[in-house]
């Protein structure tokens, strides 16, 4: 189609072209269960075609192509904080350039997180905030004049006369779960089986939906305001027998935001997974695994669970009140003995250097990863920067609840957020959305946390990685022994040299 032929009369079905622009590598690719979702339901009452950026490098340039061929009522675009906002930019600034009356759409955390943000940018016309199966479509029939107009979809954010309009939230909704998502829109679905540690062919899948806890710094808590729906257990059995049977998968990765929940709702779905035997890999918490009675557990070890993340977080008891996590550091420790004794390992998640205290803090934090390695030296330690969500994108139900002292930077400034998607690509807060970097730390204590990092990943190389040759690991595993032990962390250069060459696997930029 000519450009400049645009807008073309509405087709009579509505169609959707969704793309996810490119996060990860094309190993790193797996399913993107965001746009698989939103073309379920688009598919019920239209059409949609799915780019994904992981895969197609050239992803702004198929969508470009795309538009030109066929006739498409919007573009959607998902959006995760981070190393995602460059290339959403790029793609809607060249759609904008070449297709200037093309609705555009972003949702996902980004315009969740910041819808103001997001539409601080021409190129954005709507931002959907939290999930996106009911109100995309509703939004895509309102531009086709055939449903209520914008102004009364809810979960929507949009521009009136240039000024921002939010709309009332959308309530939580569990039951738009199509029978079986649409991976043949993927092309061939096989393409996002790939090796890793649990498998030759892990496949990725979403089974229970949100979380029942509102940690203050978490992204999910600002997505779902603490509610939770676990699948039924007919759905995970389908789910995941069309990947065993009908893809070929051998191993799963659960990207639900929390699997374990009320021990008498697992008990079905662990049933399940026991069936399946696929060796798999799930976020959990600290309380919930310790809750489990002891015929549980055995179910556990049935079901071929390899590896759990918990976010850990803390040592220090006031902070994990003061982020509402939940849970205790002395649950941290049960659950590293209890995760050995029953074949499973841990992953934990740190947040070091918060904005106060910060130093001791994190020293602190070190003491506590060297006591968990003594529980349980399998545990797998994930270090994060501690990078506070800003106040304004909580949810609503959570805004003025323990607010935080105001965030500085070193020389006791303020801490300014972005208001403009562009500002967020800067490298700073790039750093800041990946938990990589904040304002209020030193050179010496990043260097510092550099250095524990590099001591800790090569005197404990971790399961994950499946490239790095084991003599390799070894031979790392033992040159930074003296290190660890003495606790010599400072400028550890012959590992970062020998790790250069080796090129350990960074779990927390890449997934598994
Ligand atoms: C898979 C994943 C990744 C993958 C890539 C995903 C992709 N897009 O290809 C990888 C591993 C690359 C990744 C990276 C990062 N991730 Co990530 N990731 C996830 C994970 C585990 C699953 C996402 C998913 O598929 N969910 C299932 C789908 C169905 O849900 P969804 O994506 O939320 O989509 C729904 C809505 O958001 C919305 N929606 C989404 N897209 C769109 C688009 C349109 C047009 C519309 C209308 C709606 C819409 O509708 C969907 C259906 O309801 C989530 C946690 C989770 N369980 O969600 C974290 C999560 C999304 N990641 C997060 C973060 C922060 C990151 C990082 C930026 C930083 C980090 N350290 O983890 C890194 C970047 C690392 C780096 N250095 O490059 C945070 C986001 C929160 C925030 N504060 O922004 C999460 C929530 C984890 C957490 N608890 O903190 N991630």
């Amino acid at each position: 189609m000519n450009p400049s032929a645009w807008p073309a009369p509405a087709a009579a079905v509505a169609n959707t072209l969704l793309v996810n622009p490119t996060i990860a590598s094309r190993a790193s690719a797996r399913f993107p269960l965001a746009l698989l979702n939103l073309a379920a339901a688009l598919d019920r009452n239209g059409a949609s075609r799915i780019i994904d950026g992981n895969l197609d490098r050239g992803f702004i340039d198929t969508a470009l192509d795309a538009l030109a061929q066929t006739r498409f009522d919007a573009l959607g675009i998902s959006v995760m904080g981070g190393p995602q906002v460059a290339p959403a930019i790029a793609l809607s600034r060249a759609v904008r350039e070449r297709f200037p009356q093309l609705p555009i759409v972003w949702g996902g955390y980004f315009p969740t997180l910041y819808p103001d943000t997001a539409l601080n940018a021409d190129y954005v016309d709507y931002a959907i905030r939290g999930q996106g199966e009911r109100t995309l479509p509703e939004l895509i029939a309102a531009l086709r004049g055939e449903g209520p107009p914008p102004a009364q979809i809810q979960g929507l954010s949009w521009k009136l006369d240039g000024a921002p309009v939010h709309n009332p939230d959308r309530d939580f909704s569990s039951d738009d779960a199509p029978p079986l998502l649409p991976y043949a829109k993927l092309g061939d679905p096989r393409r996002y089986l790939a090796p890793t540690f649990l498998g030759r062919r892990t496949a990725v899948h979403q089974a229970a939906l949100g979380c029942r806890f509102r940690c203050t710094f978490c992204g999910v808590a600002a997505m779902f305001g603490g509610a939770t729906a676990l699948p039924a257990a007919q759905r995970l059995a389908r789910e995941l027998g069309y990947l065993k049977h009908g893809l070929g998968a051998d191993s799963v990765q659960f990207f639900d935001h929390n699997f374990f929940d009320r021990e008498a709702d697992m008990i079905p779905l662990l049933e399940v997974m026991a069936r399946l035997e696929l060796p798999w890999w799930c976020y959990a918490r600290a309380d919930a695994l310790l809750n489990l009675s002891p015929a549980t557990w055995t179910l556990v070890r049935k079901s071929r669970l390899r590896m759990a993340y918990i976010g850990a977080e803390s040592p220090n008891g006031a902070m994990l009140k003061e982020i509402r996590k939940g849970t205790r550091p002395d649950q941290t420790l049960e659950v590293a003995e209890l995760c050995r004794r029953h074949g499973v390992i841990p992953e934990l998640s740190f947040m070091v250097a918060p904005p106060h205290d910060t130093e001791a803090a994190t020293e602190q934090t070190f003491e506590f990863i060297r006591e968990i390695k003594r529980i349980n030296p399998q545990s797998e330690i994930i270090v994060y920067i501690y990078t506070p969500l800003p106040e304004a994108s909580r949810h609503r139900k959570d805004r003025g609840k323990r607010a935080a002292a105001p965030l500085l930077d070193l020389r006791g400034e303020p801490v300014v957020f972005p208001d403009t998607p562009e500002q967020w690509t800067q490298q700073r807060w790039v750093d800041y959305a990946c938990h990589a970097d904040a304002p209020w730390l030193s050179d010496d204590l990043r260097r510092r946390i550099r250095d524990f990092v590099t001591v800790l990943r090569c005197r404990y190389p971790t399961v994950q990685d499946l490239r790095s040759p084991r003599w390799a690991k070894r031979g790392l595993s033992a040159m930074a022994a003296w290190r660890y032990r003495l606790r010599r962390y400072d400028r550890p250069w012959e590992l970062d040299l020998a790790d250069r060459l080796v090129r350990l696997r960074r779990p927390q930029a890449s997934g598994l």
